[in-house]
């Protein structure tokens, strides 16, 4: 992409209502914009970051043996009055009537909706385990939305339903979702920590937050420091997986301020490996049996001919919520570098030549080679000074810089990875190095 001929409005101070670092930089970089009170339009390039992200929960929830699906965000009211939450979810649920009055809401989440589509649509034993996931925008009309993406009132959630035939099947598609969700957020190059946490208003009596360490959290945790040590890389789902990997978590205590036990925290965790922070919930999971399928009416016959109601749980992702968490996690007091696995462009060249000139034919010349490679690169053409080009490359927080100007011999780049030194390669080890990095599991 030519930046000439993209939509990437940076601004040069930190807008005053932004009061953490995600929002004021979400802004300054021109990824997102508020249309309304915790509302935002999601621009070029903060939109580029919302799909990449979402493109890896999409894959791990696809691995995990999940099926998309993709409901509405307009729901009938119907559903709720049956499970009896339409009630229950007081002002936070925004409620619409259409002309022939009838109630509506934009869904806050979908347990009602899908067990109903569930109870439509299935009647045996022989379709379970069923794991159905949605990509969709959720409202909440949150009291006090805030940080921007972080806790806003629209928001784009990953959502996943779970429906067994017994408990024993329902807390194994508990568990695979648990070791999905770690998978999830280390490709992301985020170390997310499971806790036990209270369910809410989703209601139910198993629950974990995933939580991402970062003083501007909203939650507070306490955690053996021996939690960020477990190396989640080489795990995949087989049956022995899935059952030892809560257990391998839970052998360390962790817990938000809500479950935390000063008691159990000083008997169990040595004084040295104590960690009292703050965190960012990127990911909640629930266990609630029957709840929903039974107030929906939702049986299905079991192997014996009986009719049993379908144990059930919930598993959300807040994808839009996660750009902000990975920019709190990731910022280092001076630059944002995006993770390699979501970056919105996996290089940027920086011309700093004039219109027709070697050094602008030479960044034209290598844009379209790199663009051949499928490195996505973008290219500053634009006439601002070298200085304001710098500054605002180093802001987009793209992870690889190419710098070319006149002091470069022919056949020379500057080429410079945030926050390291520049060095000089060819054409050919520039593309070499590109694709090592970007082919290499390993995190930038
Ligand atoms: C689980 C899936 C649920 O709604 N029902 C379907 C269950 N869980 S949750 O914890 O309430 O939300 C799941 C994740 O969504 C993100 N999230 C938000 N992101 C931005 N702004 C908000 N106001 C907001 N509320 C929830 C969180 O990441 C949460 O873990």
């Amino acid at each position: 992409m030519r930046l000439s001929n993209y939509f990437l409005p940076v601004l040069k101070e930190n807008p005053s209502e932004a009061k953490i670092k995600s929002h004021q930089l979400m802004l300054r970089s021109g990824m997102v914009r508020q249309s309304a009170s915790g509302i935002y339009s999601w621009l070029p390039l903060g939109l580029k970051v919302l799909k990449n992200i979402e493109n890896i929960v999409r894959d791990e929830q696809n691995k995990a043996g999940a099926i998309e699906l993709l409901m509405p965000t307009i729901q009938s009211a119907d559903a709720w009055k049956e499970s009896g939450r339409y009630d229950d979810y007081g002002k936070e649920m925004l409620r619409i009537k259409d002309r022939q009055d009838r109630d509506l809401l934009y869904g806050p989440t979908n347990e009602e909706l899908i067990t109903q589509i569930f109870r439509d649509n299935i009647k045996s034993y022989k379709n379970l385990p069923l794991l159905l996931y949605h990509i969709q925008w959720k409202f909440r009309d949150e009291i006090r939305p805030r940080f921007g993406v972080m806790r806003c009132r629209e928001f784009l959630m990953k959502d996943t339903y779970s429906f067994d035939v017994n408990k024993q099947d329902a807390e194994n598609s508990y568990k695979k979702m648990f070791l999905s969700y770690l998978k999830t957020f280390d490709r992301l190059d985020l170390k997310a920590i499971p806790m036990r946490a209270d369910a809410g208003p989703i209601g139910g009596d198993l629950s974990h937050e995933f939580i991402i360490l970062a003083d501007t959290g909203e939650s507070e945790v306490f955690l053996d420091k021996n939690l960020l040590d477990i190396n989640i890389k080489k795990i995949d789902y087989d049956q022995n997986n899935i059952k030892n990997i809560m257990n391998k978590y839970e052998n360390f205590y962790s817990a938000t301020d809500e479950k935390h036990n000063i008691d159990q925290f000083n008997k169990l965790v040595d004084k040295k490996n104590q960690l009292h922070t703050r965190g960012i919930e990127v990911g909640h999971i629930f266990y609630f049996g029957d709840k929903y399928s039974k107030s929906l009416k939702a049986a299905i016959n079991t192997k014996e001919g009986k009719n049993t109601y379908p144990q059930m749980g919930s598993y959300g992702i807040g994808v839009s919520r996660l750009p902000a968490a990975i920019i709190e996690a990731k910022y280092n007091n001076q630059y944002m570098k995006w993770p390699k696995s979501i970056t919105p462009f996996k290089v940027t060249i920086i011309n700093l030549g004039k219109k027709g000139d070697e050094v602008d034919k030479k960044s034209d010349d290598i844009y379209h080679i790199l663009k051949n490679n499928n490195f996505d690169p973008l290219l500053d053409d634009l006439s601002d000074s070298p200085s304001s080009k710098f500054k605002n490359h180093d802001l987009i927080g793209i992870p690889f810089q190419i710098i070319i100007g006149s002091k470069m011999k022919k056949e020379e780049y500057e080429f410079k990875e945030l926050g390291k030194n520049k060095i000089i390669l060819s054409k050919n080890e520039i593309i070499n190095r590109l694709k090592e990095i970007y082919e290499s599991d390993q995190p930038s």
